[in-house]
């Protein structure tokens, strides 16, 4: 796995495709947008410029495309909200059709798109083991219209449908859905979580993924400063802050498999990573709900375990 230093600015690369490039209006310091750059470009690099993109709804869609024009330097659909997976399925085998399966196809969508609205579609296009490649851009809430719940979010997280009022803490622990998880329960041939808090990390796993045969699929934390309430420059810092604590763990599986994991040398408490975003501040107020941090220390913990982040287990 490639450590978590991020050696030259991205503009700095001159063999960047800039696959989504300037005159889209996502936020400043946009998460999301930097982790779809960097995935398609890699991509892009890696499939020698053949690939076509299906996008569902959400912001990445919304500020990447007011029709008649779009930011992507390459071939680029807009599906519903729910339905990328089939949509690229599709894709996918008109392609086949013409005997031009090198051109390879990506479906994407935010974390409402994959783990809630998407995910009979997507489950399918798993179970058919469809020659796709879909990443999941995990900003764990419904950003693009007004930050509502979805079942990414984490426990005790305010969200504008989770908001923390008298004995309320925030949306309720014990809820959500792990997809990577859901994904390796389908055994296909590989599965890998990522973040903008280890770019070449990223690239290295969406470059590898895209010449795979079948379905592949890859989770990227993408940190939301206006969701999440946090300074449009501590993007990267915040990612950076939730993989050393253990609460976005980096690992990759192939047919089920857990079989590569990014160690963390020395971690970092959970709280570190809460107290800097606003949408747990209540956590640390003066009716914060008993053992808030210990509910995510857990977590962390068990990740760890699960995980094998302590003692990391090998790529080969
Ligand atoms: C069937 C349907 N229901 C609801 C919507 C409204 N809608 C558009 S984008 C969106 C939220 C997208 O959230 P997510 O997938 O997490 O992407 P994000 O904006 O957070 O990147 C919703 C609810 C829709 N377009 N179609
Ligand atoms: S709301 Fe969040 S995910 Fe959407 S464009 Fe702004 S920073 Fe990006
Ligand atoms: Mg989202």
């Amino acid at each position: 796995m490639a450590d978590l230093t991020l050696k030259s600015t991205l503009q700095s690369q001159s063999d960047r495709p800039n696959t989504l490039t300037s005159g889209h209006r996502a936020c400043q310091g946009c998460g999301e947008a930097l982790g779809a750059r960097c995935a398609i470009d890699a991509a892009f690099r890696a499939a020698n410029g053949k690939i076509a993109v299906v996008n569902a709804t959400g912001c990445l869609e919304v500020f990447s495309c007011s029709f008649p024009e779009n930011s992507w330097g390459t071939p680029w659909l807009h599906s519903l909200f729910g339905n990328a997976p089939a949509v690229a399925t599709g894709v996918a085998a008109a392609l086949r059709n013409q005997n031009k399966s090198d051109v390879r196809v990506i479906a994407q969508g935010g974390d409402g798109s994959t783990v809630d609205i998407g995910m009979g579609c997507l489950s399918g296009m798993f179970d058919r083991n469809d020659d796709v490649l879909y990443i999941c851009y995990d900003n764990q809430a419904y950003m693009n219209t007004g930050v509502q719940r979805s079942g990414a979010t984490p426990p005790l997280t305010r969200t504008a449908t989770t908001m923390p009022v008298k004995d309320y803490s925030g949306n309720d622990p014990q809820t959500g859905k792990n997809v990577p998880l859901i994904a390796m329960a389908h055994g296909i041939p590989y599965v890998a979580t990522a973040s903008i808090g280890n770019i070449p990390d990223l690239e290295e796993k969406v470059s590898k993924a895209i010449n795979i045969r079948g379905s592949k699929y890859i989770h990227i934390h993408v940190p939301c400063p206006l969701g999440w309430g946090f300074p449009t420059s501590e993007t990267i810092r915040i990612a950076k802050l939730a993989i050393r604590c253990g609460l976005f763990p980096l690992f990759e599986a192939e047919n089920g498999k857990l079989v590569g994991s990014s160690m963390i040398e020395s971690p970092i408490p959970v709280e570190d990573y809460l107290r800097v975003q606003r949408r747990f501040a209540h956590l640390f107020g003066k009716n914060a709900p008993p053992d808030a941090v210990g509910i995510f220390q857990k977590i962390a913990n068990e990740n760890m375990e699960k995980y094998r982040l302590n003692g990391g287990i090998s790529d080969d």
